[in-house]
């Protein structure tokens, strides 16, 4: 059956001293309790390896935030999901809206970049959603049912089982809007039954599907009771660790 994840996703934030200290202090508000879900912790590449160290392996994950979409060589500034891996995480975040959007990334480029991730060992957590005016033109399912074959549906069911899926509607990301329960659990279940199609029922129901945007410490206990939401992608609301355990403790 699949798994709950709760994610954090430090984005661009926290010095390598203070995400040392961050996920020191995660991890020990974990280690008193028995939590429901997978801890994950998406951090800068820069802060991996001390973060990895810092955590109990047993119930936090680390991931990194992006990958490149080639092997190695001359590639100024780039990170290679080799190198990912060599770190010590196990996931990687791929496809943010904010890489797609700052950055350029197509679904074509995340393809490559979900082979690499996947031929090296690493989970991705591949982000997909609408920006506002494709859901108020009612193209919100096309659009992240095209993320998703464009990117990921050229996988074997096998390679396909590794992959976490986060919706993240980019109407609702550092906006302070979140989706309502019920359009989280629309979005959800449409992606389930669009793998299901593709995939069948046994690798669509153990695809764990997060949501993001906003998610935080008041709305997540109402968001994760739906049936096809398995956890979430947390951006701000990861940064402290109080509100990140009132998360974690929300299923
Ligand atoms: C958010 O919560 O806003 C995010 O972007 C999480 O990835």
């Amino acid at each position: 059956m699949r798994q709950n994840i709760v994610a954090g996703n430090w984005k661009m934030n926290k010095t390598l001293q203070e995400g040392i200290e961050l996920a020191k202090e995660v991890n020990s508000l974990v280690a008193g309790i028995s939590p429901k879900c997978k801890i994950v912790l998406g951090t800068p590449f820069t802060h991996i390896t001390e973060v990895v160290k810092a955590v109990d392996a047993s119930k936090i994950g680390v991931a990194a935030q992006n990958c490149a979409d080639k092997v190695s060589g001359a590639y100024t500034g780039e990170i290679s999901a080799s190198m990912v891996q060599s770190t010590g995480a196990q996931y990687v975040i791929l496809g943010h809206s904010e890489r797609r959007t700052y950055y350029g990334e197509t679904n074509a480029i995340l393809k490559e970049k979900t082979d690499l991730a996947l031929a090296n060992g690493l989970t991705p957590i591949f982000c997909i959603g609408e920006v506002l005016a494709e859901r108020e033109s009612n193209k919100h399912f096309d659009v992240v049912k095209s993320q998703i074959e464009e990117a990921l549906f050229h996988l074997s069911a096998e390679a396909f089982g590794k992959i976490v899926l986060a919706y993240e509607p980019v109407w609702a990301i550092g906006t302070g809007k979140t989706a309502s329960s019920e359009q989280a659990q629309e979005m959800h279940a449409f992606i389930r039954k669009t793998l299901v199609a593709k995939y069948g029922e046994a690798v669509a129901n153990n695809t764990s599907i997060l949501y993001g945007g906003s998610c935080n410490a008041a709305n997540a206990k109402e968001l994760f009771a739906n049936p096809d939401v398995d956890g979430g992608l947390i951006g701000g609301a990861s940064l402290k660790a109080a509100d990140f355990l009132a998360i974690i403790t929300a299923f």
